[in-house]
């Protein structure tokens, strides 16, 4: 396979070269509009061609190494060359590929431009959104609405304008208080996400800022050493701690601790790939029903990683989340995403291990600052 790429002034241009030097069968791959340092807005399209395709215009060897998975999936077999109905196929297929490409020209085409019509301060503000994490899209979203309410707007203005408006956009949750009534709380999330760490930081928190009667209850039996660690938390706090390693001990401890304001109950780990494991918790989840169930969710993870753990313990009804590792996170915007895509609202957010100095209930004005300064 041949693979070669164009630069053009339009994409009508770019095609009839493509077409002139590739032949009929030269299929687009992916097309961008890119700006020449003059200000001059031009489009790069990445063309193939099959050189085993009967019609292929030349015998000359690729000029450019053609990754395996491109000959898979978008040029014809060429076994289904000789087939009209194979034929009619991929030609629909190549057909599709080609007006993907042109709508992703289009968007590129359309961002140029909003990109090129914002004033130096709002384009400095796009940089440093895009630089402290933000989508290209995301930032580009908010600076154009702030392009279109003030076109003279002022740097000071502007940040001040965008940092309301993304608080607008985080959903948080108030942090509890003592109720009157006992109030289970179980932990969830990835290993490492720092459920247990949380989980002691709130208990202490409650014990002393909330004065309420405290349980710990450790249904973590699968890491070793994970219920003597957090015994020994327990008692650094001062709290009462309860193992329980099965469904009958939960219920046992549940029958016996009525008298408690607050029962917070650690769980294992899980991998948010492994939705088998993540379903052995919702028996125990079934008997605590918990009155609150944060997820823990490091904060230092890509916005995907992230949605895809949401998505993995989705089943087990989380009603918060913990963000946590603020402290050891680069960039914020990324989050944005998050806030954006996840339903849930974020209850806490942990930045350091010292328990119980590290956790503080989530502030929008605090995130929005960090998403936008860092
Ligand atoms: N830097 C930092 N470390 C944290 C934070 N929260 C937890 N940790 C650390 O992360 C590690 C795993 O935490 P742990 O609570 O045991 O995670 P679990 O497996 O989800 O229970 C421990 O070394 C914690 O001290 C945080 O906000 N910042
Ligand atoms: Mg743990």
């Amino acid at each position: 396979m041949k693979i070669k790429k164009f630069t053009a002034n339009s994409f009508k241009e770019g095609k009839a070269r493509i077409f002139s030097e590739l032949g009929d069968d030269a299929v687009v791959i992916s097309t961008r509009s890119i700006l020449r340092s003059d200000g001059q807005e031009m489009v790069e399209i990445v063309a193939a061609i099959d050189e085993n395709h009967p019609d292929s215009y030349s015998e000359d060897p690729p000029s450019v190494a053609a990754p395996e998975n491109l000959q898979q999936s978008y040029l014809p077999k060429k076994s289904e060359t000789n087939n009209s109905f194979s034929d009619t196929g991929s030609r629909i297929y190549n057909e599709i590929v080609d007006m993907k490409s042109q709508l992703r020209y289009l968007s590129d085409l359309v961002k140029n431009r909003q990109i090129a019509s914002l004033n130096p301060i709002l384009l400095s503000l796009f940089d440093k959104m895009s630089s402290n994490g933000f989508s290209e899209s995301d930032a580009l979203n908010y600076v154009s609405l702030l392009n279109t309410q003030n076109p003279n707007i002022t740097e000071k203005t502007a940040i001040g304008v965008l940092l309301e408006t993304l608080q607008e956009d985080i959903n948080i949750l108030a942090p509890f208080q003592k109720t009157g009534s006992r109030m289970i709380c179980a932990f969830i999330g990835p290993t490492g996400s720092g459920k247990t760490t949380s989980l002691v930081k709130l208990a202490i928190i409650c014990k002393i800022v909330l004065k309420s009667s405290v349980l710990i209850v450790s249904a973590d039996n699968i890491k070793v050493g994970a219920n003597e660690q957090l015994e020994s938390f327990a008692s650094y706090g001062g709290i009462s701690f309860r193992q329980a390693s099965n469904i009958k001990d939960i219920k046992i401890v549940l029958d016996t601790e009525k008298h408690r304001d607050f029962i917070f109950i650690d769980t294992n780990g899980r991998s948010y790939k492994d939705s088998n494991g993540i379903l052995e918790l919702a028996p125990l989840l079934d008997t605590c029903s918990p009155d609150m169930t944060y997820l823990c969710i490091q904060a230092n993870y890509s916005s995907q990683s992230i949605e895809a753990i949401y998505r993995g313990f989705r089943k087990l009804k989380p009603n918060a989340i913990i963000l946590t590792k603020l402290d050891e996170t680069e960039k914020f915007g990324h989050l944005l995403t998050v806030f954006k895509n996840i339903a849930v609202p974020i209850a806490y957010t942990s930045s350091g291990q010292r328990i119980p100095e590290d956790i503080e209930p989530a502030s929008r004005e605090k995130l929005a600052e960090i998403m936008v300064n860092g």
